[in-house]
C-alpha cells in the first residue's frame, strides 16, 4: 500500500487531481499512469460491499477523469483499475486487483516506450535533421535510441508557448548527447523552407477512432507545413494512446489565460485563447511510431483500439 492511501480518504486523490490539472505531473503517459495508481490507492480506503466499492471507484475515477480532458491516457489507465475491480468479487481481492492495475499501467507504459524507441529510431535519418514540437517522452526516447545506434542528425525543438515545453525537450536531448537547436514556434516555416528537415517528430496524447492525432497546440500547423513540403511527420503513440472516440468527442483542454500573457500587461476587456491541443487529420501524419512499429494511422487504429479497456466499466 503506497503511503498516500495512508492519508484522509480522498486526500491523495485530490492531491493528484491537482498536480494533474497543474501540470506538476505532465505528459500524457506519466498523466495516465499517476491516476491510475491514485485510483488504487483511493480503491484501498473503499469499505462495503463489491457493488459499492466499485461504485464508488467509479465516482474517484471521474474525479480524476477530469483533470486534463485531452489526454486520453488518462481515462485508459483508469479503465484498467476499473476493469480490475470490476472483475474481483470480494473486498479483499478488489483492493488487490486495483494496486495490481496499477503496477501493470505503470509496467505497460515504460514498455511501450521502450518498444516504440527501438522501433521507431530506424526511421530517423543518419546524418540529416528532425524537427520536433513539445516535449513528448516517448519521441525523445525514439531519438535517444536512434543516437544510440550510431545516428548523428540534429534537431530543432520549438519553445512550444505558452507552456514552453521545448525547454524540457533541449535537456532531454542534450543529456543523451544530442545536438539540438531551440527556436521559437512560428519559425518552423522558415526552417522548413531553409533547411533540409527530414522528418517531423512529435508524441500523442490522443489519437481517435478515425487516426486524427490529438497532440500539444500548434501541432496541426507543423504538420500542415511539413506536408506541403513533403516532410514526413511521425507520431510517437503507445496502445495507452488510443481511444474509441470519434473526433468530435475528444475536448480541447482550455487553460487558464495567465499561462499565456501577465493579464496586467492587457487593456481592459481583452480576452485570451488558450487552447492547449489541436487536432491534426491523419492524412497530415505520415505513421504512427507504435510499439510494432510505424503503421498507418488506420493500422495503428485496427491494431490498438480492440485492446482497449471497456467502457462499460464506467457505467
Ligand atoms: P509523452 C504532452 O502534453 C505533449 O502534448 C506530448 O506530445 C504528450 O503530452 C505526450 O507526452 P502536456 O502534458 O507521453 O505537456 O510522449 O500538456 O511523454
Amino acid at each position: 500500500m503506497s503511503a498516500a492511501s495512508a492519508q484522509r480518504p480522498g486526500q491523495g486523490l485530490r492531491r493528484t487531481v491537482e498536480d494533474i490539472r497543474s501540470m506538476k505531473v505532465r505528459g500524457a503517459g506519466a498523466i495516465g499512469v499517476a491516476g491510475a495508481q491514485a485510483l488504487a490507492d483511493h480503491v484501498q480506503t473503499l469499505e462495503g460491499r463489491p457493488n459499492e466499492v466499485l461504485q464508488g471507484a467509479r465516482q474517484a475515477a471521474c474525479e480524476l477523469d477530469t483533470a486534463r480532458p485531452t489526454a486520453v491516457t488518462l481515462h485508459n489507465g483508469l479503465g484498467w483499475v476499473l476493469a480490475a475491480v470490476a472483475a474481483a468479487s470480494s473486498l479483499a481481492e478488489q483492493k488487490r486487483n486495483a494496486l495490481q492495475a496499477a503496477r501493470l499501467v505503470a509496467e505497460q507504459a515504460k514498455a511501450s516506450k521502450a518498444a516504440i524507441a527501438q522501433q521507431g529510431a530506424r526511421h530517423m535519418p543518419d546524418d540529416g535533421l528532425v524537427l520536433t514540437h513539445c516535449h513528448s517522452s516517448a519521441a525523445v526516447a525514439v531519438l535517444a535510441a536512434a543516437h544510440k545506434a550510431g545516428k548523428r542528425f540534429d534537431v530543432i525543438a520549438t519553445e512550444t508557448r505558452p507552456f514552453r515545453q521545448g525547454l524540457l525537450t533541449v535537456k532531454a536531448l542534450r543529456e543523451a548527447g544530442i545536438d539540438c537547436a531551440l527556436t521559437v514556434d512560428s519559425a518552423v516555416e522558415h526552417h522548413l523552407a531553409t533547411r533540409d528537415v527530414d522528418a517531423v517528430l512529435v508524441g500523442a496524447d490522443a489519437v481517435a477512432r478515425d487516426g486524427s492525432l490529438f497532440n500539444k497546440i500548434g501541432t496541426s500547423g507543423v504538420a500542415a507545413l511539413a506536408h506541403l513540403r513533403d516532410v514526413p511527420v511521425y507520431s510517437a503513440a503507445g496502445l495507452h494512446k488510443f481511444t474509441t472516440r470519434g473526433p468530435e468527442a475528444i475536448p480541447i483542454e482550455e487553460r487558464d489565460g495567465a499561462e499565456v500573457v501577465g493579464l496586467a500587461d492587457l487593456p481592459p476587456g481583452v480576452r485570451v485563447l488558450n487552447p492547449v491541443f489541436d487536432r491534426t487529420p491523419p492524412d497530415r501524419i505520415t505513421g504512427y511510431l507504435t510499439e510494432e512499429g510505424l503503421l498507418s494511422p488506420a493500422k495503428a487504429v485496427a491494431r490498438n483500439v480492440p485492446q482497449l479497456p471497456p467502457e462499460e466499466v464506467w457505467r
